[in-house]
């Protein structure tokens, strides 16, 4: 896909396991294109390890001929089913993360990586919990379901067999049910990620002295501080600090 962005490798690369690039597909809305920018910022300033993020952007997809699917209303995002190509855009190798681009990151990237197993098809936080808000971002109807929220952050398995359902076909033409509670797979082949890796805003609490609650990457699922709504939203002060960095970064660029 185009658009890519991406750190090369270390100065420092041996050719090491730690070395190994990680493909990372971020959800793309062009109503929030400084989220997009921002969490991507967040990923790369951070990470220890090369890191390739690649957009999943809708329009894109139709004009290659892989997603076709009708609009519908309970669409929250451009990416609410266009995320489930992950593997399929990862060519079915090795693994990949897809994350909404309403996250800011506050660790390496690394340190979750080195979660991963791979006795599982799919890894991510397993959260149990139903929104008190109806609507999100700018007005969209917000829709309840169980594992609400698991598909947010999920790293993919791409070449574990059970994962090859996810062809473009299957993801024009399933329920959201379908993709979005993983109902391709068996339970035991979801492994979890800690929540501090998805720490919701809003819901998801930092308890004092316990570190096992500080966010490592921080979900604006309401809507971040990017909507004038949300201005004031808790950590809100960290996105914004980011964007005014990103912001720096990219003038200098320019001036370059
Ligand atoms: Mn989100």
């Amino acid at each position: 896909m185009s658009l890519s962005k991406g750190k090369i490798l270390p100065l420092s690369s041996n050719g090491s396991e730690d070395d190994a690039l990680m493909k990372i597909f971020v959800g793309y809305d062009s109503r929030e294109d400084i989220a997009f920018e921002v969490c991507c910022h967040s990923i790369l300033k951070r990470s220890s390890i090369p890191v390739e993020i690649t957009p999943i952007k809708q329009t894109y997809l139709r004009n290659i001929g892989l997603y076709w699917r009708e609009k519908s209303q309970l669409e929250s995002t451009e990416f609410s089913f266009t995320r489930f190509l992950t593997p399929y855009l990862a060519n079915y190798q090795g693994w990949a993360m897809f994350v909404d681009c309403d996250f800011l990151y506050l660790a390496d990237i690394k340190e979750l990586r080195d979660l991963i197993d791979d006795k599982y098809a799919i890894m991510c936080v397993q959260h149990d919990y139903t929104p008190k808000e109806t609507t999100k971002m700018d007005g969209a109807v917000q829709t309840v379901y169980p594992r609400k929220n698991w598909s947010s952050m999920v790293l993919y398995n791409c070449g574990h067999p059970k994962n090859s359902v996810l062809t473009p076909d299957t993801v024009n033409k399933e329920s959201g049910a379908f993709l979005h509670r993983f109902q391709w797979l068996e339970d035991h082949e979801i492994g979890s990620i800690p929540f501090v890796w998805n720490f919701l805003e809003g819901h998801n609490k930092v308890v004092e002295n316990d570190p096992a609650t500080f966010p490592k990457a921080i979900h604006y699922t309401r809507g971040g501080p990017w909507f004038d709504a949300w201005k004031n939203c808790e950590f809100a002060d960290l996105w914004l600090n980011e964007m005014e960095e990103y912001l720096k970064e990219t003038k200098k660029e320019i001036a370059n």
